[in-house]
């Protein structure tokens, strides 16, 4: 059976994803940040550290096949920061995937590497980027990052670009970009089992019947998702919106107005609204 490393396990994602994967008795090393992991099970697997030493990544990634790698800032933040734990932590685990012999991994990229598009434009695979921020960015950065190891060294990796991963929609944008648990560890599952995938791009989000995002030229994976957020519409749709104009306006929904200071019209041609800090 392959060995998986999970990074990022302490995280609201890497929870989930290192609870689920040990009831299904994957053989998983998990690893937290600056606080040491309460192990779930008698002898799991455990371990914590700054993935920019590469003592702590060779720790992780030894006698291992796939990594899951959920670690990073996972939201706006001031660039210094993601620059450490998105860019520079990031070469660090690549390179000790190459020194470790990891076959691949799966990098947890980001819907906010393309949002800038409109809500109104439906996205392929294939779209150019647009990052709504520094966070977004830094996804642009680690795809292509990931892209030169296979390119360069032969790792494979599944840059998965998640929408919203949550038990279940909260707000009208979420119909959109929902990802369901299910889906999620259904598509893990596939991540780890594939064979040869090589170097691909997926967007991580369920089937939603109101998508922006087409999955087509990913069937190689094998991933089928079975969750649809459209279950939950009416409900939301009863609710608030939390959401500005702005953030109602483009995909990337309230990342969008972080620090945005067009006053003239937005890149659709739109009027903006003040900025907001980050
Ligand atoms: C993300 O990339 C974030 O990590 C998460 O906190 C959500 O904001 C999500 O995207 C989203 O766009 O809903």
């Amino acid at each position: 059976m392959k060995k998986i490393a999970l990074s990022g396990a302490g995280g609201q994602l890497g929870s989930v994803v290192r609870t689920e994967l040990i009831a299904r008795g994957i053989p998983l090393r998990s690893a937290a940040g600056s606080k040491a992991l309460a192990p779930l099970v008698d002898g799991e697997d455990v371990m914590h550290g700054d993935l920019r030493d590469p003592a702590v990544v060779d720790r992780l990634l030894d006698g291992v096949d796939v990594l899951i790698h959920l670690a990073g800032t996972s939201v706006e933040r001031p660039l210094p920061e993601i620059i450490d734990n998105n860019l520079l932590a990031l070469v660090e685990v690549y390179e000790g995937a190459r020194r470790q012999g990891v076959r691949r991994v799966v990098f947890a990229s980001s819907n906010h590497a393309i949002g800038m598009y409109p809500v109104t434009e439906p996205l392929t695979l294939d779209c150019a980027l647009r990052p709504d921020g520094f966070y977004g960015l830094s996804k642009v950065w680690g795809e292509a990052l990931a892209r030169m190891y296979w390119d360069k060294h032969g790792i494979e990796s599944i840059c998965v670009r998640i929408g919203s991963c949550l038990d279940r929609p909260t707000e009208p944008r979420h119909l959109s970009t929902w990802f369901g648990h299910c889906d999620l560890i259904h598509f893990l599952d596939r991540c780890i089992e594939a064979e040869d995938v090589g170097f691909m791009t997926v967007w991580g989000v369920s089937a939603n019947t109101r998508s922006w995002w087409d999955n087509g030229g990913a069937e190689r994976l094998g991933y089928q998702p079975t969750q649809n957020a459209e279950v939950y519409a009416a409900q939301v749709l009863a609710g608030p919106n939390p959401l500005d104009t702005l953030g109602q306006r483009y995909q990337g929904g309230s990342f969008v107005g972080l620090d945005y200071s067009r006053v003239d019209s937005g890149p659709d041609g739109s009027t903006a609204p003040a900025v907001r800090p980050i």
